[in-house]
């Protein structure tokens, strides 16, 4: 029997108050392990929800902005001390509303005190520029400043670590923020609020609207009061974040789709492959953008591969993420679940060969809840649909290669750009493989998945748009360069023209 929560009702976060949406609907946070299960209501924010968000964040920055980085930097680090105290319960939070498993949702409540460390040790380097000018008695420098309000909307599978990747650089930059939240996870985004305001944080630097794209995401995108947009999600949704900021010439970072892949050598330790094939694959039901959906093999050890990578998929233990013997939880909602199910039939009608999974999960256990097979299509080929497309779900395909060549060929040939993975003892490949992979990131002899925060984060192709987010990229993106002369020679001086002999 699931325990049945009393519903609670949760607020927006507005100019430091914690207030209703104007419009008084709610949208309902469900398990998706187990739907009867009601985690809370929360609001169902319209345009005139965010338009108060984004006053308080323009109004707020003009005394943010000139809090010094340091300081701000403090509120920070108490936050990160806070989630720390509370990991425990906000990743049980967080299986109840998502659906991983409660290590992994410990691992991204840890992700979200690394990223906030990392930003509050930022506070005290927000290093510029000093360089010699050509002229004599000349000073010349480049600083970094704030871009004013930040918009962000933030997904689903990753509902606390994704949001503090924009927060924590954004604020430590002296932006302030709006933040949007996805309608399947938001009460993670409500803890981190929490900490923040915990911490100190001054009324209006952070503004949380909860709600659905179109009608609380869409909103930010249009304002003019937004300086700059952070979006993470689907490569269609991206395009049109992009097209919306245009108008307006917001800075905008997109984090969108991924095909990515692990090729495996002839050479490589098998059983490392194997495991990571798992893990990259299976890891949060397969719904991570850095996924590993694709697995190429070189054909001499294709046979012994597939043989021990089924046998590993067809034991993981699909069930709810607060099981300490679970491996793998559900789909996030039904309509996930039903695209997973969709590709399933599309890999059939293609020829790939179903190896192991293939069927929802529905009865005893599985009842009530999103739950799918860990599901492996072998022998398939590098153009079909279930090679190309992005699925975000527990689907693997096998792919298998006769040579290092074709490997990079069958990488490279999708439109996305996020990970890819190559296990190798040999040098030489692993070394033409970083240089030869499209890809903003790449493993050696470890999963597609499992980026670290104070390294840039981010794709080519149609999964970004020449942004990185997390490490010291970050601070790139949230703040502006300004370049400062100061002049103490008393008199004009041209540069480019009196400076030439
Ligand atoms: C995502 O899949 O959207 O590298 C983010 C990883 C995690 C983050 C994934 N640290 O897999």
């Amino acid at each position: 029997m699931a325990t049945v929560f009393a519903p609670t009702v949760f607020k927006n976060y507005i100019d430091g108050a914690w207030v209703e949406a104007r419009g008084g609907k709610a949208i309902e946070n469900r398990n998706p392990a187990h739907t009867d299960e009601l985690v809370g209501m929360f609001p169902a924010s319209t345009a005139e929800d965010v338009r108060d968000a984004i006053g308080s964040a323009q109004t707020a920055f003009q005394k943010w902005r000139l809090v010094p980085a340091p300081k701000r930097a403090e509120i920070l680090f108490r936050a990160a001390q806070i989630l720390v105290e509370r990991k425990e319960d906000y990743a049980r939070d967080m299986t109840r509303e998502m659906g991983k498993i409660l290590e992994e949702a410990r691992g991204d409540v840890q992700e979200a005190i690394d990223m906030t460390y990392l930003m509050a040790g930022e506070g005290r380097r927000q290093f510029g520029h000093v360089a010699p000018s050509e002229l004599p008695n000349k000073f010349a420098m480049a600083v970094r400043a704030p871009v004013g309000v930040a918009g962000m909307i933030t997904p689903w599978n990753f509902p606390m670590a994704i949001p503090s990747w924009k927060v924590m650089p954004a604020l430590v930059c002296g932006n302030t923020v709006v933040l949007k939240p996805a309608e399947d996870t938001p009460l993670s985004t409500y803890n981190l609020a929490q900490a923040l305001e915990e911490a100190g944080l001054p009324p209006g630097v952070l503004n949380v609207v909860f709600g659905d794209g179109p009608q609380a995401g869409a909103p930010i995108l249009d304002d003019p009061g937004v300086n700059l947009v952070s979006f993470t999600g689907s490569t269609e949704v991206g395009r049109m974040v992009s097209r919306a900021c245009a108008p307006t010439f917001k800075k905008c970072h997109l984090e969108m789709g991924g095909k990515n892949i692990i090729i495996v050598m002839d050479d490589a330790n098998l059983e490392l492959a194997v495991d990571g094939a798992v893990w990259g694959g299976f890891g949060t039901t397969g719904q991570r953008c850095t996924a590993a959906s694709r697995v190429a093999v070189h054909k001499k050890v294709y046979h012994d591969f597939v043989e021990r990578f089924v046998e590993q998929a067809k034991k993981l233990k699909v069930g709810d993420g607060l099981d300490p013997a679970t491996q793998m939880g559900p789909s996030i909602n039904e309509q996930q679940l039903k695209t997973v199910m969709n590709y399933v039939e599309i890999g059939k009608s293609e020829g790939a060969k179903l190896e192991t999974g293939g069927h929802r999960l529905e009865t005893g256990s599985h009842a009530r809840g999103w739950f799918h097979e860990p599901t492996v299509f072998i022998d398939c080929d590098p153009k079909m649909r279930i090679c190309q497309e992005e699925i975000f779900g527990p689907i693997v395909a096998v792919i298998p290669f006769d040579s290092f060549q074709e490997a990079m060929e069958i990488a490279n040939g999708v439109r996305y750009g996020l990970s890819a993975s190559i296990y190798t003892h040999d040098v030489n490949s692993a070394f033409r493989a970083q240089r030869d992979l499209e890809t903003g990131i790449v493993y050696v002899n470890a999963p597609t998945i499992g980026a670290e925060t104070h390294l840039p984060f981010g794709g080519i192709k149609d999964t970004g748009n020449g942004h990185r987010e997390a490490g010291l990229a970050a601070l790139e993106f949230y703040s502006e360069w300004k370049t400062i002369y100061v002049d103490y020679s008393d008199r004009l001086q041209r540069a480019q023209i009196d400076n030439v002999e």
